[in-house]
């Protein structure tokens, strides 16, 4: 450990509440960062891990909108189901804390104001995206496009998800509403702006001094720094009504862009934690800040929260991001929408107390340099070639034996030969190895030499074969299984940080009180004469069926998404008689124009059969007024008028629409029946 610094904060991605924890968001940080802090737990370095709900942004509306539902409904419920599934798995932050409290709200707003009177914002007033279907500003997600730069056809208004690019809304080609579908206007508002074109030098000299962070994060930080342009300004106000509001008086409708709260959470978090104590870890220069993220969220914590902390001034910066790569999940990506995806509370469920394989195998293959892959056959190798048969059948053995020839009682090693002193020096070197790894957050690493230890001891049990001595040669068996006790110990100190419900469970066995680390670099943990506990089971086979039930469900998700390419989802339960409500008809559009200065109207004369009206419908993209003259529709008769652009619209005509929002009108199958026939 860096002697520098006497504290450590440790921060995980704040993940949106609009769904549950998969197991690409563990591989991605919090199973990282929770290692990383068990050690340093271990090791007795003062650390905190704070994390919570990121619960503004886009995401969050989106999600309540596609569930008929409030975003607060929806952020209550994902935080309690992420915090709890979070803890099941042992991920063992200090502090859970979520971005729609009230200390978090004020947190924000006054970092913020305090930016904002040190001049820190340029305010500028510029045309943004606007929705005139849905009557309302388009930022972030609620936009996509083609990204300028790499070409993804699926870019967000703040992102490209595909190259990484931070994104404004304006920069996309050909936007598109999430909303409507429909091609945005460009509407003129006020927005706060970081000027990060002339922070840029400065954050390029606070990048340039940490060329030692991984690879992957030094890499793209360089290449946003170094790329033609360099930074731009970046609107950290949105117009939306979900998030903290702007605290400035000409700024209703208006709140802080989400990536500009969400960082700030992480303070909030500690505040929530330490109200007393919390700028200790904030804002002294022994205080060592880490950021634990997944490789789409690097921007913004390498240069936007960066910036922000060094224009408030008070605070110090990350001195490490360690950004993993994306996990994939059989050869795919992982996807919410898709559901392909192993969601966290359904393995806690289906696969009870065995937390530990999860997080041996999302560790052992975790994607710290490059993308990689989980597949169910894998986890199934992981724990029955590793964990059962490697560490499991050495602790096993080790715990059997003893009962057997001792009583439960450590033996004596009264002398060593030269294989048990090569052992024990092995052994008293492993701790230092797997902290090596850890420190530079090579978590495979780390956990792979872990492993190491148990092969060794396995090797050692194989080679001196104490039940066949035990016949011959008391007084050496006593020496071997004092050394395979000892082994066992460490080894559960060891697998702290990895696997904590393993280690818990193993220092029960030896029935001992849970050692620290620097124990691990003894080989006398375990004391002559003292009792251990009757044998378990630490690990079981995983059979081909449990693997099966896995498959069969990825392959219905498979399924599923061929059958509904689309999301769109059936709307709820209604009645006969609120359906015989509508009056829809039969009718025939006479004449039809394009209302000025819109692109998605058209101005209809439709004959009805009884009377001839006026309809105006948002279909001007996919059909022309000379195609539709003559054509035949249903018409919604009794919808109350309302004036459109000046218009007034007296009914609907039935349309149907794909996912992809394409339109079809909805005719009768006989051209030639009256119009005014009812449809019902
Ligand atoms: N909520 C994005 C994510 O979940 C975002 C992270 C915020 S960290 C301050 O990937
Ligand atoms: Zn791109």
């Amino acid at each position: 450990m860096n002697s520098k610094f006497k504290r450590t904060l440790v921060t995980a991605a704040l993940p949106y509440a609009n769904g549950p924890v998969h197991i690409g968001h563990l591989a991605g940080c919090y199973l990282p960062a929770d290692i990383y802090v068990r050690y340093l737990r271990s090791i007795g370095h003062d650390v905190k891990f704070v994390c919570g709900s990121d619960e503004h942004g886009v995401p969050i509306t989106i999600k309540a909108k596609k569930e008929h539902t409030t975003p607060q409904a929806v952020v209550d419920k994902y935080h309690t189901i992420m915090g709890n599934s979070f803890k099941d798995f042992g991920i063992s932050f200090d502090v859970y804390s979520r971005t729609s409290s009230k200390i978090h709200h004020q947190t924000a707003s006054d970092f913020f104001k305090t930016l904002y009177d040190k001049n820190g914002f340029t305010e500028e007033v510029t045309e943004q995206y606007y929705d005139e279907t849905a009557k309302q500003f388009l930022a972030d997600r609620y936009i996509v496009g083609t990204c300028p730069k790499c070409a993804n056809p699926n870019a967000y208004g703040d992102q490209c998800e595909k190259c990484g690019s931070t994104l404004n809304a304006t920069d996309l080609i050909d936007p598109k509403s999430t909303l409507s579908g429909s091609k945005p206007v460009l509407k003129q508002t006020k927005n706060w702006f970081l000027p990060l074109d002339k922070l840029q030098p400065k954050i390029k000299a606070y990048i340039e001094k940490h060329s030692d962070w991984k690879t992957n994060v030094y890499g793209q930080c360089k290449s946003w720094l170094d790329s033609g342009d360099g930074l731009q300004p970046r609107a950290m106000t949105r117009d939306l009504d979900w998030g903290v509001p702007v605290p400035l008086k000409d700024a209703e409708g208006k709140v802080l862009y989400v990536w500009f709260d969400a960082p700030i959470g992480y303070i909030s978090a500690t505040k929530e934690l330490l109200p007393d104590t919390w700028e200790d870890y904030w804002k002294k220069d022994d205080s060592r800040l880490i950021h634990f993220i997944g490789k789409d969220n690097i921007v913004f914590h390498c240069i936007i929260f960066p910036a922000m902390l060094m224009e408030h001034g008070e605070f110090i910066l990350p001195d490490n991001v360690p950004a993993n790569e994306f996990l994939n999940l059989e050869g795919d990506k992982i996807s919410t929408s898709r559901n392909w995806a192993v969601w966290l509370h359904e393995y806690l469920n289906d696969f009870k107390n065995m937390q530990d394989v999860l997080r041996y195998t999302l560790c052992s293959n975790a994607p710290e340099t490059k993308d990689n892959d989980f597949t169910w056959k894998d986890f199934q190798t992981k724990n029955n070639s590793e964990l059962v048969a490697i560490f499991g059948n050495f602790i096993n053995r080790t715990l059997v034996l003893t009962h057997k020839f001792y009583e439960g009682k450590v033996p004596e090693a009264k002398t060593y030969n030269k294989e048990d002193l090569i052992v024990l020096e092995e052994l008293a070197a492993a701790p230092g190895k797997v902290a090596k790894a850890i420190e530079q957050f090579k978590f495979r690493e780390a956990i792979s030499e872990w492993m190491n230890v148990a092969r060794i001891g396995n090797k050692y049990l194989a080679e001196t074969e104490p039940w066949k001595l035990i016949k011959t040669d008391e007084q050496r068996v006593k020496t071997i299984m004092n050394v395979a006790l000892q082994i066992s110990c460490n080894l559960a100190i060891l697998a702290e940080p990895f696997l904590p419900f393993t280690s818990k469970k193993l220092f029960e066995l030896l029935n001992i009180k849970p050692l620290r680390w620097a124990a691990a670099s003894q080989t006398s943990n375990m004391a002559h004469g003292h009792t251990i506990n009757k044998d378990e089971l630490l690990f079981s086979k995983v059979e081909d069926e449990h693997i099966q039930i896995q498959l069969d469900r990825l392959k219905k998700s498979k399924e599923d998404n061929l059958v509904n390419a689309g999301p769109i989802e059936f709307k709820t339960e209604t009645t006969f008689d609120d359906f015989s409500k509508m009056d829809i008809r039969t009718a025939t559009i006479i004449a039809a124009e394009a209302v000025p200065k819109t692109d998605k109207l058209l101005k209809l004369t439709i004959d009805t059969g009884k009377d001839v009206r006026t309809v105006v419908s948002g279909i001007a993209i996919y059909f022309k007024p000379e195609d539709i003259i003559g054509h035949k529709v249903c018409l919604l008769v009794n919808l109350a008028p309302r004036k459109i652009k000046g218009i007034e619209s007296q009914g609907m005509i039935l349309m149907a629409e794909n996912a992809k929002g394409e339109l079809s009108f909805v005719s009768p199958e006989k051209n030639d029946i009256e119009n005014g026939s009812i449809v019902k």
